[in-house]
């Protein structure tokens, strides 16, 4: 490992940050050196990042930094497209776009969905790469295809690449060579020429810039404070990831039924785990509202559970009046309605944590991994009311931090710490919550 000084940029849904961190044998900190703000806004027909700001902003942020290296993070599945110059063809359309509104079914109709799961081992879900390159008519007159990370390490380094963790979630790279599913991608008619070079964390790409795990799911991972290998883990923010880490994926009839995807992990592992659609519930809410959110935890705690909804149904997928859905869920349903944006807030987090319940039971009954304990890291680990209401769905104790396991992963990867999860339990803030007594045990 090499101690020292190491810039993390982290792009996530809503914020990105430029995160700068002391690498060290027995110590890690971190701190936040910029942070801009920035939502998807409908343009030129579709739901499109502003690529242009992203871009000034992270190359604001890292002005004047002193430090050994640059790792680079984001959310998935979202890409640039580049002509033969290396111009962007277009602002990169946002996987919460209606675009890709019955292409799946048009695409099972050509692959299986029992291929599509062999080839790849990535759960069907609308937003993957695949699914958008099929409704994006710019596909087939671009030249490059690059993931939003892999975009960003471009504009530092002019370095075109495919960074595994986030190819992986394309579902268009091969579960078992870690290299592109040119087959896949010829039936369907996406140009295999669109795809650079796979490499790998760790990687030198020039300029200072590093490869790490690119996919900050992966990074988050990575950092979770895991003293034994008995964990479950929930990444907790605009969506949650919740699964187990494996050694080989799982790639049953079974796993595909439950939807379980096994994305690449830093140092080969595999992220067997489900998306659950997350706080975005709660952020969305929170807008319609513009409540303040710490009053109304305070009041949803002191609520009783009385409707859960499935966050994962299709209509919650897409921008808008998340309320009025939930409230219509409960009322399809024949729930009790929530009444009031106290008890909305309560009926999110209680449904939050029984997905998490149900998809860590899945997820050992399907790979055969038992846990006995939960990692919450990311924004989501600083929601007491979520963390124990987890604890309670789950019977199981939640551990809940590192709310930076993102960042942190990005710059241990750079630094090559030999124990990474070791020096985050060592250094890092995590707080523990127990099931409340008197509930019965869950059986998996
Ligand atoms: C979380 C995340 C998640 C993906 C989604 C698109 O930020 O990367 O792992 O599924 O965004």
């Amino acid at each position: 490992m090499t101690s020292g000084s190491y810039a993390a940029v982290d792009l996530g849904a809503s914020s990105g940050r430029v995160m700068l961190g002391r690498v060290e044998a027995d110590r890690l900190s971190l701190r936040e050196v910029s942070r801009f703000s920035y939502r998807p806004a409908v343009r030129d027909g579709a739901l499109r990042w502003d690529a242009a700001f992203l871009r000034r902003s992270v190359e604001e942020g890292l002005r004047g930094l002193d430090v050994r290296s640059i790792g680079i993070d984001s959310w998935a599945v979202d890409y640039g497209l580049l002509d033969a110059s290396g111009e962007l063809l277009a602002d990169p359309v946002c996987y919460r776009d209606s675009r890709t509104d019955g292409v799946v079914e048009q695409v099972l109709s050509k692959v299986p969905a029992a291929e599509l799961y062999d080839v790849t081992g990535i759960q069907i879900l609308p937003i993957n790469t695949l699914f958008q390159l099929v409704a994006d008519p710019l596909a087939q007159q671009a030249s490059h295809l690059l993931l939003i990370p892999d975009l960003v390490a471009y504009w530092l380094t002019g370095e075109i690449g495919a960074e595994h963790t986030n190819a992986s979630t394309t579902q268009l790279l091969d579960v078992r060579t870690g290299q592109w599913a040119t087959g896949l991608m010829s039936r369907l008619g996406i140009p295999s020429a669109l795809f650079p070079p796979i490499r790998r964390p760790g990687s030198s790409l020039g300029r200072n810039v590093v490869s790490v795990g690119s996919h900050d799911t992966a990074s988050a991972v990575y950092a979770v404070p895991a003293r034994t290998d008995r964990f479950g883990y929930i990444s907790c923010g605009t969506w949650s990831l919740v699964g187990v880490e494996l050694d080989r994926p799982v790639l049953s009839t079974e796993s595909l039924a439950a939807n379980f995807t096994n994305e690449a992990g830093v140092g080969g592992t595999v992220r067997y785990l489900r998306n659950v659609m997350g706080l975005w519930l709660l952020e969305e809410s929170l807008r319609v509202w513009d409540l303040g959110r710490d009053d109304l935890l305070k009041t949803a705690a002191g609520l009783p559970r009385r409707a859960v909804i499935d966050p994962n149904a299709p209509e919650f997928l897409p921008p808008g009046d998340m309320p009025a859905r939930i409230v219509d869920a409960c009322r399809r349903t024949g729930q009790p309605v929530p009444a009031d944006p106290p008890e909305i807030v309560r009926c999110i987090l209680d449904s939050l944590a029984q997905a998490y319940r149900d998809t860590l039971l899945d997820a050992q009954r399907l790979s055969g991994k038992e846990i006995d304990v939960v990692h919450i890291v990311g924004g989501g680990s600083q929601n007491e009311l979520l963390c124990q209401l987890t604890a309670d769905a789950c019977r199981l104790p939640v551990l809940a931090g590192p709310v930076e396991a993102t960042a942190l992963g990005n710059l241990l990867v750079q630094a090559g710490i030999p124990d990474p999860r070791q020096l985050v339990a060592a250094t890092q803030e995590v707080r523990r919550y127990d099931p409340s007594p008197g509930q019965p045990k869950v059986k998996s």
